[in-house]
């Protein structure tokens, strides 16, 4: 059974910006790959999520594949932040582009995946019914598509339309007219709402936990600027990998304390009026120090207070926790849609929504009566698209038992029990931390590098040992644990999910730190996997 024949070198599981790079690579050093997707087209995130107001929050000149200059070079993108059908077209042209699509079989789920040892290959198992043999299995299932749906009293009970912003209708949502409750008011409720609120009759925004939002100042790209992006790719490509998150944000300095509030307020102003996600590099200690953080925290609830002309509005969305606990928001007019007489925040951060009736929302006691209910509330982070998978490893152990207590897994990308399957941008790597394209670009080039090194050497087992797994996820927690983030209630740790064992999910020590982690223990023949 050892040299039993594959139906293919490889299974990737996911079309999105990982899984459609992981099936060029592979495909370009001879092995033959099926990528199963669920949705009828490629882009993953970018294919799901098409709700209202839905756009990267990532610069996206930056936020896009680097492994094809001429790819880079002939993509033109429209906008800084481009809205959800830029990115779609993208991730469609460069499947055309490449030829990806022969190789992808789409509207088909993995259901499970089991390791035969005898055979020494994964037995892939889809919803069509069909069962397929690979040497290896790729997990490109991304980090934030497993959907959250609260388990809300009464929400099949609802009498009017009930959308996730995650699964929204391809075709649109017309609210002109309607009652609408938006709940959630992480990234993906702060970008709908206020697309929401141009058209809806009425809007109430369920809040349990008010976000910092940063102004995008969304804007078409330049010719000029874009040129210079363009001439200058390599440089500013390779500068962003030396940074902590692999954008590259310049740091105004190692403290906040170290300068006078006048300098700070400067400083804070101008990242205000650049926009984005730049504003949480302006001081190295916000992730160390209460009182730095706070610096931060103050000028953004300030900001609140200027915009919102209802002084009791202003203060429930000026957050309480601190800053960059959860993942900072970007967003274009969203405290400005609470000046709207249409739209209205309720604050759910003590009282939770008691019921969903067939009228609307339940909170205490109180019915808030709506014709629509729009639920922007999250994704089971990092875990759960590989958890909702019956990933069966060595033993017929499951990956679900073996992360009961909260996932286990060397560098994110192999785990201990379950030979030959890789995750990209898994749990305990920096993935959500960092600009996921050049995150998912590392992981994929580092696996498909292992798999020629294997190939290579005449190895056809590779599996990542206990105390590798052990070691790493130690250092992963003791990292985790450093920053003021561990301190807090966030996906980072799964808290938005009840049940979900408090674990960082993401490794915080920084891309390059880890990149140099990876790079080593390809160099050292893959240390601390067992390949035979
Ligand atoms: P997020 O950031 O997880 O936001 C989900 C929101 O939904 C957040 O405000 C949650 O409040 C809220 N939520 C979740 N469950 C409930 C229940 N049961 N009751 C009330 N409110 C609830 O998801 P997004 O889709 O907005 O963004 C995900 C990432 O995509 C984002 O970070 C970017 O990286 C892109 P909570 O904060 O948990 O109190």
């Amino acid at each position: 059974m050892a040299n039993a024949k594959p139906d293919f070198d490889a299974v990737v599981v996911g079309a999105g910006f990982a899984g459609m790079y992981m099936l060029y690579r592979l495909r370009e050093r001879g092995l033959s790959v099926r990528v199963f997707e669920t949705g009828t087209d490629v882009g993953g995130t970018w294919y799901w999520n098409r709700y209202p107001g839905a756009r990267v929050d990532t610069e996206t000149m930056f936020y896009s594949y680097q492994f094809s200059e001429e790819l880079q070079q002939e993509w033109e993108w429209k906008e800084r932040y481009p809205a959800q059908a830029e990115l779609s077209a993208y991730a469609r042209h460069v499947a055309d582009r490449f030829e990806l699509r022969p190789d992808i079989q789409f509207e088909t789920r993995v259901d499970s995946t089991v390791w035969d040892e005898d055979a020494g290959l994964w037995r892939v198992e889809t919803g069509d019914g069909a069962s397929t043999m690979a040497r290896y299995c790729i997990m490109a299932t991304g980090c934030l598509s497993a959907v959250n749906t609260p388990e809300f009293d009464g929400l099949n009970d609802f009498a009017g339309e009930t959308y996730h912003t995650a699964h929204w209708p391809d075709e649109g949502v017309d609210f002109t007219g309607k009652r609408v409750a938006v709940i959630g008011t992480g990234s993906s409720g702060v970008q709908s709402i206020p697309v929401i609120a141009e058209q809806a009759a009425s809007l109430h925004v369920f809040q349990r936990t008010a976000n910092y939002v940063i102004p995008s100042h969304n804007r078409a790209m330049e010719a000029d600027e874009v040129a210079e992006i363009k001439a200058n790719y390599p440089e500013l490509r390779a500068r962003a990998k030396k940074s902590f998150s692999g954008n590259y944000f310049p740091v105004a300095g190692p403290s906040a304390l170290a300068v006078s509030k006048e300098e700070r307020d400067r400083e804070y102003e101008a990242r205000w009026a650049q926009g984005g996600l730049a504003f949480m590099a302006a001081y190295a200690d916000f992730q160390t120090s209460d009182e730095a953080n706070e610096t931060a925290s103050a000028f953004i609830r300030n900001k609140i207070r200027g915009i919102v002309d209802d002084s009791e509005v202003a203060e429930l969305l000026a957050p309480k926790q601190l800053f960059l606990c959860k993942r900072l928001c970007v967003g274009a007019g969203y405290y400005e849609a609470y000046n709207r007489d249409s739209v209205a925040l309720i604050d759910i951060s003590e009282t939770t929504i008691e019921r969903i009736t067939p009228e609307g929302v339940c909170v205490d006691g109180r019915v808030y009566e709506v014709d629509a209910l729009v639920l922007a509330t999250g994704f089971d982070a990092v875990t759960g698209a590989l958890k909702r998978i019956d990933i069966q490893g060595v033993g017929a152990i499951t990956l679900r038992d073996k992360w009961e207590d909260g996932p286990r897994a060397y560098l994110g990308l192999g785990i201990a029990g379950f030979p030959n399957l890789f995750t990209i941008t898994g749990p305990g790597s920096p993935s959500v931390l960092t600009n996921m394209i050049p995150s998912i670009e590392q992981h994929v080039d580092w696996i498909a590098d292992c798999i020629d090194h294997m190939r290579s050497h005449d190895k056809s087992r590779i599996e990542a040992e206990a105390e590798a797994e052990e070691a790493w996820v130690e250092h992963v927690n003791e990292v985790g644990d450093l920053s003021l983030r561990a301190t807090c209630q966030s996906w980072y740790f799964g808290s938005n999910i009840p049940g979900k064992p408090r674990v960082v999910l993401p490794y915080s020590g920084g891309f390059p730190v880890y990149v140099r982690k990876c790079d080593e223990v390809a160099a050292n023949g893959y240390s601390g996997f067992a390949l035979s």
